[in-house]
């Protein structure tokens, strides 16, 4: 081989891909995932689950510059060293796409692999908002229909009297820039608390997470109602949407979500069970929308964009499980399939495998008993951000998901049997051995589902 042909091996050209989307709505765990998988894809001492690695099948795993020049490359170093420094804590919130490149040194296999040695196979892995996926269903919807949908669903929700206080008074056939500014904000406003109270549906995604497009027309618009209809506020907030749809929202699809391979969807289900049923219910109908990007029968410029392009393998993952003992994941993990149910069940993802799990992608707490009342209760404990240790014991799941399900689908205000706790762990203080990556809970599984075969 001479010097241009392994440099070419180098560069990946040639080498077969993998691009993982990793998704999820806002706070789901997208980056605390990343950043576990590729650190314990490159320290395998915790990946007993991933054949490849149990196996001593990858050689190696390093990261590369990214092939994708126009993409910010996933600031892996930085939030490693955030969650695995001397003083651990959380990455911050993320607020593009991002992407990383990992390249996998694997044996020889096969019949001809003594002939051909060591393959290489590169893991492009890219970050993406679950927002953007919700985005589709604005492509379905007109100007007016959109708002009505908006403005119906903003009931009851915070912010949603002072936005209508913002339309107070103005004139439908009256348009000034301020005017449209002081809407957008204030529906933006809206988004965003709405989103820090619990609820999963607060879109235009890229209005929570504008990036370099902050302040542009394309995002300067926001619902109205009927008595706006025709007047030259509407016709200009209706072409804005427009914009918003054609210069937004299907570059992602195209650029982005038209490329990848296998996906996983991360699913803050234990979040959403202790905000209450109405948060469950709005997390169903959101993941439900989410999962129409994924379906054969969706929209047709969608499918025209997509060809015969299709994502192979999608895990949904229940994350954060290390809030509970090991013998309540399996009822986790039913209550994130139930709640997926029917959007599976509404097709078969053409043909893409489909498996859902409860994974912490960086375990916080290790397990315990809680004394009470003469009952032992099967409880976890950690450093909580103030840095105290505290034991706790978030309430049992129902065996059954109905029970959970069904009183979020009828609307009801509170849990009957009481409250799911949930509290806030930093990450602990790092123990490992070298050889190992930082410890989880079925992170090894995920990445044996997700590209196992491949390996
Ligand atoms: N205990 C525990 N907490 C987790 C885990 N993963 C994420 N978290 C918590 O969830 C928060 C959000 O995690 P991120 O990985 O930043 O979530 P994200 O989806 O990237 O969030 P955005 O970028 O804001 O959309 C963290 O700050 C932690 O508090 C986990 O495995 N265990
Ligand atoms: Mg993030």
């Amino acid at each position: 081989m001479g010097i241009g042909s392994s440099m070419m091996a180098g560069l990946g050209l040639g080498d077969p891909v993998i691009r993982l989307g990793v998704t999820g709505l806002s706070r789901a765990g997208k980056t605390v995932f990343i950043t576990s998988l590729v650190a314990n894809l490159m320290d395998r001492g915790r990946m007993h689950a991933l054949r490849a690695a149990a196996d001593g099948s990858i050689k190696a795993a390093w990261l590369q510059p990214q092939p994708d020049d126009t993409i910010p490359r996933f600031d892996f170093e930085r939030h490693l060293a955030a969650l695995t420094g001397p003083d651990p804590h959380w990455p911050e919130g993320t607020c593009h796409v991002s992407q990383l490149r990992l390249s996998l040194r694997l044996d020889a296999r096969g019949l001809l692999g003594g002939l051909t040695g060591p393959r290489t196979v590169h893991l492009d892995i890219v970050d993406y908002p679950g927002e953007w996926l919700l985005d589709l269903r604005l492509m379905e919807r007109d100007f007016s229909e959109w708002s009505a949908e908006v403005l119906d669903r903003m009931e009851g929700r915070p912010g949603a009297d002072a936005y209508h206080a913002a339309m107070n008074g103005l004139d439908p056939d009256r348009f000034d820039e301020p005017t449209a500014q002081r809407l957008a904000q204030t529906y933006t406003a809206h988004l965003h608390a709405a989103r820090e109270a619990g609820w999963s549906d607060c879109t235009p995604g890229r209005f929570l997470i504008p990036g370099e497009m902050e302040g542009s027309p394309a995002l300067t618009f926001a619902p109205l109602p009927a008595r706006f209809a025709e007047g030259r506020l509407h016709k200009e907030f209706r072409r804005r949407f427009d914009a918003y749809k054609a210069r937004v929202v299907k570059p992602f699809f195209r650029d982005h979500f038209a490329r990848i391979d296998r996906q996983v969807v991360l699913v803050d289900v234990l979040g959403a069970i202790h905000q209450g049923p109405r948060a469950v219910e709005d997390m169903r109908r959101a993941m439900a929308d989410i999962l129409t990007a994924f379906r054969p029968g969706r929209a047709g410029w969608l499918a025209q964009l997509l060809g015969t392009r299709r994502v192979e393998r999608i895990l949904f993952a229940a994350t954060k499980a290390d809030h509970l003992h090991h013998v309540q994941h399996n009822r986790l993990t039913a209550i994130l399939s139930a709640m997926l149910r029917e959007a599976r069940d509404r097709a078969d993802f053409s043909g893409a495998r489909t498996e859902a799990m409860s994974i912490a992608a960086l375990r916080a707490t290790t397990e315990d008993t809680i004394r009470q009342d003469g009952t032992e209760l099967p409880a976890v404990r950690g450093r909580l951000l103030d840095g105290r240790q505290a034991a706790f014991y978030p309430g049992e799941l129902p065996a059954d998901p109905a029970a959970l399900l069904h009183p979020a689908r009828d609307g009801a205000p509170d849990w009957l049997d009481g409250d799911y706790a949930i509290m806030n762990f930093a990450p602990a203080p790092m123990t490992a051995r070298p050889g190992d990556g930082p410890p989880h809970i079925r992170l090894d599984r995920a990445a044996d589902f997700l590209i196992g075969d491949r390996l």
